[in-house]
């Protein structure tokens, strides 16, 4: 009988250092983990008020449609303060272009007397301070092997979420279509030049349509046909993600874009966008 207790007594006190050094390895495990991680780049954007420009005016960089030259209200004098006459980080096109002294232009005026501005003298995507914007290299129309990857006419290749494989960005420009008379029905639309924009996996696989654009000609109308060209592959969170921006339609006042962000399998943004230069 002694003996028995004797032999639970160890096998507790057995169990008991396991568990222990269990617990103590899980503490250690933990601590060693968070011991790795890096300040977090979006805290550190969060903490220092670092906003981004897109086109000059202040855009929200989390995935989906944004509009742009509609935010900086420039009777508002703390605006003007915060926006005008100061240093800016200039991206576009996947590279770095270095710094430039924005200034906030007037752009309109709406109906309710509000002037609205654009920082000018910046490029497409501007922000306060200097990013980490491209953790990985970002190529365009380079080693263009899949039959796949050769019907499209633009094509950029990166690893976005960093997980060693690499995704394609990928432009088709259309060649003029007939305009079908359900699409417009005014009669003076001739054709149609389309845009089509698609996100592929490392084995050129479609993993989404992202955005097809349409613009129409008018009968008689010397204006070129409009294209989707303008795409920045940026890390604009500091996530460690690269984000695709894709400029839609806009004039020279305002516009909007299109904010995407692929990881674990998933596209963030508003996918089979439709966007036309129709109204
Ligand atoms: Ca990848
Ligand atoms: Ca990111």
């Amino acid at each position: 009988m002694e003996k028995n207790y004797k032999g639970l007594h160890i096998t507790l006190i057995v169990l008991l250092v396991i568990l222990l050094l269990v617990i103590g390895g899980l503490i250690y495990y933990y601590s060693y983990i968070n011991s790795l991680k890096q300040p977090d780049d979006a805290e550190e954007i969060a903490r220092q008020g670092i906003e981004i420009l897109y086109h000059g005016d202040t855009i929200n960089v989390s995935p989906g449609i944004k509009r742009y030259g509609y935010s900086l209200n420039i009777n508002d004098a703390t605006i003007l303060e915060k926006y005008d006459g100061k240093t800016y980080h200039n991206y576009e096109n996947n590279e770095y272009l270095g710094e430039s002294e924005g200034k906030l232009e007037k752009v309109f005026e709406n109906d309710t007397g509000t002037l609205y501005g654009i920082v000018s003298n910046v490029k497409r995507i501007a922000a306060f301070n200097e990013l980490n914007a491209f953790p990985r290299e970002i190529s365009k129309n380079q080693d263009i092997t899949g039959e796949k990857l050769k019907q499209y006419d633009d094509v950029y290749k990166a690893d976005l979420d960093g997980d060693g494989t690499v995704e394609y960005v990928c432009f088709k420009y259309g060649e003029a279509q007939a305009v079908e008379e359900e699409e417009i029905n005014s009669g003076v639309y001739t054709k149609k030049y389309v845009t089509t924009v698609d996100l592929l996996g490392e084995k050129y696989n479609l993993i989404s349509n992202l955005v097809v654009f349409s613009d129409y000609e008018k009968e008689n109308d010397g204006d070129e046909a409009i294209y989707l060209t303008n795409v920045d592959i940026i890390d604009i969170d500091g996530d460690g993600i690269l984000e695709i921006f894709i400029d839609l339609y806009g004039n020279e006042n305002s516009g909007s874009v299109a904010i995407y962000k692929y990881n674990d399998g998933k596209v963030y943004g508003t996918t089979n966008y439709k966007a036309s230069t129709m109204p």
